[in-house]
């Protein structure tokens, strides 16, 4: 099936417009079933060097295009990515596991990002700003920073990939982009999508590697001036601190804690649906996913007993056969984390009512599957209900009041994505106001984000930047203050004023 899709038996680094080979390479394994789907190179900081030489280049000619024909460019991807949505999708399932149905939403995220990123090309909006002097004009604009380094994860491996490069790329920057070395054949793809669009050479460069050597490189390089990072806590801390050290600007996501409230007055069957889809969906494995449920005391077994129902009806399997609605887990290290979550929550003392195992019958075993897990009488202190697991666990932590439920939420370390459901408008109006994430959904699961919108959060999801969004430009241009003086004699800001 890969090889009809995939014309390449090996994926090559994409430099200056060229496909360069690599010595060194390692096997992409299909997750659902463990076959190998394609070679990817393992490159090292002289590639990184390399490619960052041509796009320097490339970067300077690309600025001065004017960004309206720049977003043409961007139109023609958006139509490229359609036209191949379902090849796409079906190899973003092969080589992440996600359901056909959920690749091509993801696909999909990609197409309204370029079209959305077209639309800016006409208007990377600066401002006019009247000056403090007569006869004297003054503005700003957004100016490209120059050679940008992206870094994406494999959970998202092309929507991830767009809300970062799309951006840089109209803003006129040059881009060295990392894949996930999981999932690297959404960057070849997109690569060649840029390719038949006619970017120019060198404006967009894929260097994969594994490990660090490659993002080490990238952070270290001196030419390189943003670093643009999703991925874990651990590396994206690190990240932060050596860019710190060279003022080299840095945006980090770097996942999330994830709740749903539900109020005692809240339709629950909408609520157990909207839980079912955070949670499980995608296994679990996005940073948006609900790996927490805060409810009230009053409607906890009525809700429990819809979730538990809700479960059961979850197919899992390839997510190439479409009556699957789970897919596998990334790899066996993915699998183990859960398990160790499974044996942790056990040990704490919150009650498994559902799932909490491998699946390993038949065909299970050839892949990396995990059954759809829920905790209940979880505590809010709990490891299991403070750390991120990034696998389909659930917990649910009783709470008595509004308030509390909103304390509860607030009462972790990240910041990403929080949802409420209840019928009362005032606490619709005071749970946006008081949850503490970058994104809330009221009567909704806590994924979903629309590439519009700015997507992010606070606290230790990440530094303060956000990915998509007209606010992506913010991390990928430089603001130019510009006073132009017509009134043909010195005049001085603060002092001829008076
Ligand atoms: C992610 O998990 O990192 O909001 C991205 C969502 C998707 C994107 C998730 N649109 O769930």
């Amino acid at each position: 099936m890969a090889e009809t899709l995939l014309e390449a038996k090996k994926l090559n680094n994409f430099i200056g417009g060229d496909w360069v080979e690599s010595n060194d390479s390692t096997e992409v394994i299909n997750p659902a079933n463990g076959e190998t789907i394609v070679q990817v190179p393992l490159s090292d900081g002289s590639t990184v060097d390399k490619a960052v030489e041509v796009a320097k280049k490339a970067q300077k000619d690309w600025a001065k295009v004017p960004a309206p024909q720049r977003a043409e460019v961007m139109l023609e991807v958006g139509n490229l990515m359609k036209q191949r949505k379902e090849r796409l999708a079906r190899l973003l399932t092969m080589e992440n596991g996600k359901v056909l149905e959920e690749a091509r939403g993801e696909v999909q995220e990609g197409i309204d990002m370029a079209f959305y990123m077209a639309g800016e090309g006409r208007r990377l909006f600066g401002h006019t700003t009247p000056a403090e002097l007569p006869n004297k004009f003054s503005m700003s604009q957004r100016c490209p920073v120059g050679v940008v380094g992206i870094i994406t994860p494999w959970n998202f491996p092309i929507a991830i990939a767009t809300w970062k490069s799309f951006p840089a790329i109209v803003a006129g920057n040059a881009v060295i982009w990392k894949p996930a070395t999981e999932t690297p054949i959404m960057a070849y793809e997109l690569a060649k999508i840029f390719e038949d669009a006619g970017l120019p050479k060198g404006v967009l460069n894929v260097v994969y590697g594994k490990g660090s050597a490659v993002g080490d490189a990238m952070v270290h390089h001196g030419d390189i001036r943003v670093i643009s990072f999703t991925g874990s806590d651990v590396t994206g801390r690190n990240i932060a601190s050596e860019c710190g050290k060279q003022l080299k600007k840095v945006s980090l996501e770097m996942g999330g804690k994830n709740a749903v409230i539900v109020m005692d007055d809240a339709d629950l069957d909408l609520a157990a649906e909207g839980i079912i889809w955070s949670a499980y969906g995608t296994s679990g494995q996005r940073c948006t996913a609900a790996s927490r449920v805060i409810v009230h005391e009053d409607v906890k077994e009525r809700l429990e007993e819809r979730l538990l129902a809700g479960i059961e009806k979850l197919t899992i399997g390839d997510g190439l056969d479409e009556t699957n609605k789970v897919g596998p887990i990334i790899n066996k290290a993915g699998l183990e984390k859960i398990q160790k979550y499974i044996q942790i929550g056990k040990e704490e003392g919150a009650k498994l009512v559902a799932g909490g195992y491998v699946l390993e019958d038949g065909d299970f075993a050839k892949g990396h599957y995990f059954a759809p897990t829920l905790f209940t009488d979880a505590k809010p202190d709990m490891r299991i209900a403070q750390e991120e697991i990034f696998g389909p666990v659930l917990s649910l932590i009783p709470v008595k009041s509004f308030e509390e439920a909103i304390e509860v939420n607030n009462g972790v370390s990240y910041g990403l994505s929080s949802s409420i459901f209840t019928t009362d408008a005032n606490r619709v109006f005071q749970a946006q106001r008081d949850l503490d994430t970058g994104i809330v959904y009221v009567n909704a699961g806590t994924t979903g984000a629309e590439i519009h919108l700015p997507f992010g959060g606070t606290k230790g999801t990440g530094n303060g930047h956000r990915d998509s969004g007209v606010q992506a430009l913010d991390v990928f241009t430089e603001w130019k203050a510009v006073y132009v003086d017509y009134s043909g004699k010195l005049q001085r800001a603060q002092i001829d004023t008076e």
